[in-house]
């Protein structure tokens, strides 16, 4: 069969639910392959299951010359890393170890499948730790998840192992994740029990061989609520012990566990300052009992509390002080941005705050603020907008909330899966354009035939390279954030004011319009939030007339008729912004329609569907966003916007 054929196949079978998709194959990026060229592949001889993986997927799809795999010492390469280069008998894949080996097969095939010429080069990854989060709870339900069920089938296991999980891990290893957190940081113990830990034990043997450790999201209280000790005080010697013992257990289970990652004292989650304790003494005492085994503890620094004035601050302000305190096995996980996985934020101040500290960055490919599975928003660019500000090197590892579920295509919107592809080539090298690698996933992925016009593949790669700052423009442009309604984070209700409510899960609380303007005042006349930055960068957001536009409404108050750099008013450019974000939805939807005669009918059926919600929900959040701010500019929509109905 050739590819294209197959590849059809494959989409038709995940389009439709044909449950043959879910064994033969994992991802749109990743064809099952046929080897029509009789390519030569030599393999060391070895036992390994991984070097069988790589064996088996070049025998699959690889594509030209004769090429020999070779475990060799390197010590540059480190444990994961790999060399291609040419000797004198031809084409070499080196590695230092099986893993590496691994790697270099998929790097190498993902030249293949995108058409492009073998580069000769070394890679080794810039972290060691490159998780996936699941926010999966135990009962099948995912916290902020929108392609289906959990992938994790925990009435069936340990007994029945879905082929799922080896479909799942061949996926993450062909992107450079190597980690997964199986479960909701919102975490229920019972998945520390000996009945949960052996279901884990099965689906961490599925995910070796491909190089992927697993990793428990713990409740802190699971000494109390699962051990039925009376405290959970990381201070008592009990508490320690409990958390030992578990680790101990753990391990024996799963040699190569990975640790645990914890959300605490956030969100009503319990935490150490339940007893008096700061963060740091409660992460360093999980991460002792993970010590001896070589776990680690990431510890989320996502704080918030409706007392405190700006929640903006209340992470640095409660974190930056404990910097140093740390264990050398705990590292501090901050979400990219200081309130909440926003469509735009300025980078959280903790990072580079915390010198002595360990710290890792959270992502969240699940577009819980982007539209869900409906909307197109391609995430690379403002991940890589997070690295220009924020140093890559600085950071020990990097996690993202994952946007997968049971869904026949993974991932919901069949364009998402370009979001988790995305977070794996990042993890693995964040020096990445967001160009780069939608050059890589689009030809694999859409697969349209060689002949398809320059101008229509040019298209879909501005549909997706321009999609995030639509989603920024249509809900939340120039800095604006959480105009979210109350109860579903999808669309729009700035005038959400609860009652008696938390003021800080309410819109006002972050647009601050009245009649002299809008925006959140977090400049030194206000919270003076730009104090957390390093004084360069606090000097330039602290003035109006120096703060980057799209941040201005994050930093100020802004008067409704300031000049902008355009030379509108603050109104009229609102209006602008909005409206240009609908206008980029009707030109992804073109961008689309010149594409259907090049991709597959289903495919592009279910992409365009979803590209009409996507402009109804754009002009949704125009309307509903300017008549709201109208009641307080008072200002007429300018001609050039197409005005509310
Ligand atoms: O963004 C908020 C979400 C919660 C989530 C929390 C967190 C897992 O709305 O659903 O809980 O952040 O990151 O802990």
């Amino acid at each position: 069969m050739n590819k294209l054929k197959s590849l059809i196949l494959a989409v038709t079978a995940i389009l439709t639910g044909s449950t043959a998709w879910a064994y033969d194959g994992s991802c749109l990026w990743l064809s099952g392959g046929d080897n029509d060229n009789q390519a030569v592949i030599t393999v060391p001889k070895s036992k390994s299951p991984t070097v069988a993986i790589a064996a088996e997927e070049l025998n699959k799809a690889w594509h030209g010359e004769p090429l020999r795999l070779e475990i060799k010492r390197d010590k540059n390469l480190g444990n994961e890393g790999f060399r291609v280069y040419r000797d004198k008998k031809g084409l070499v894949l080196s590695a230092n170890n099986d893993l590496g080996l691994l790697y270099g097969s998929y790097a190498l095939l993902r030249d293949n499948a995108a058409g492009k010429a073998i580069a000769l080069r070394e890679e080794i990854p810039a972290y060691n730790v490159r998780v996936l989060n699941h926010w999966d709870n135990l009962d099948g339900t995912i916290e902020r998840g929108y392609a289906g069920h959990s992938i994790w089938n925990w009435n069936e296991l340990p007994d029945v192992v879905s082929p799922r999980y080896r479909e799942y891990a061949r996926a993450n290893a062909s992107v450079g994740i190597n980690g997964v957190v199986l479960n909701n940081v919102n975490a229920s113990s019972k998945i520390l029990s000996a009945e949960y830990l052996a279901k884990v034990a099965k689906i961490a043997d599925v995910f070796r061989p491909y190089g992927i450790k697993v990793y428990l999201s713990a409740n802190f209280a699971a000494p109390m609520q699962l051990g039925g000790l009376k405290t959970a005080d990381p201070l008592v010697p009990e508490v320690a012990a409990w958390w030992k013992a578990k680790a101990d257990e753990i391990y024996k289970l799963i040699p190569d566990f990975g640790g645990f990652l914890v959300k605490a004292n956030s969100e009503g989650q319990p935490g150490p300052c339940d007893f008096d304790r700061t963060h740091a003494e409660g992460a360093n005492m999980m991460a002792r009992a993970l010590k001896p085994h070589g776990g680690i503890v990431m510890w989320r620094a996502f704080v918030y509390s409706p007392a405190d004035a700006d929640r903006a601050k209340q992470a640095y302000i409660e974190f930056q002080p404990l910097d140093g305190k740390f264990d050398d096995n705990v590292i501090v996980q901050i979400k990219n941005g200081p309130i909440d996985f926003q469509p735009r934020e300025p980078y959280s101040p903790l990072f580079g705050a915390m010198p002595q500290t360990d710290q890792m960055v959270e992502f969240q490919v699940t577009q819980e603020y982007l539209g869900h599975s409906n909307h197109i928003a391609y995430l690379a660019p403002m991940w890589t907008e997070f690295f220009d500000y924020v140093s890559p090197s600085s950071l020990k590892a990097i996690a993202g909330v994952a946007n997968v579920g049971n869904d026949t295509n993974w991932t919901g919107h069949p364009m998402a899966q370009a979001n988790w592809y995305a977070f794996g080539r990042l993890a693995w090298n964040p020096q990445l354009s967001s160009e780069e690698i939608i050059d890589e996933w689009m030809p694999m992925t859409l697969n349209y035939p060689e002949n398809t016009p320059k101008e229509v593949t040019d298209g879909l790669k501005k549909m997706m390279l321009n999609s995030r700052e639509a989603v920024v423009d249509y809900m939340m442009p120039l800095g604006l954030h959480h105009l979210f309604a109350f109860g579903h984070h999808y669309g729009p209700e700035p005038w959400c004011d609860i009652k008696g409510g938390r003021p800080d899960w309410m819109p006002p609380y972050y647009h601050r319009a009245d009649s002299a303007g809008l925006g959140f005042n977090r400049s030194s006349s206000g919270s003076n939030a730009v104090a957390q930055y390093p004084a360069q960068l606090a000097k330039k957001l602290d003035n109006i007339n120096t703060c980057p536009e799209e941040f201005i409404l994050w930093f100020h108050h802004v008067p409704w008729d300031f000049k902008m750099k355009s030379g509108a008013t603050l109104w009229q450019e609102l209006c602008n912004r909005y409206q240009s974000g609908v206008e980029s939805v009707e030109t992804m939807q073109r961008q689309w329609t010149a594409a259907k005669p090049y991709i597959d009918p289903e495919l592009w059926n279910d992409v365009n569907e979803r590209l009409m919600t996507q402009a109804r929900d754009a002009n949704w959040w125009k309307e509903g966003c300017l008549l709201y701010f109208q009641q307080f500019s008072g200002m007429p929509i300018p001609d050039n916007v197409t005005p509310p109905v």
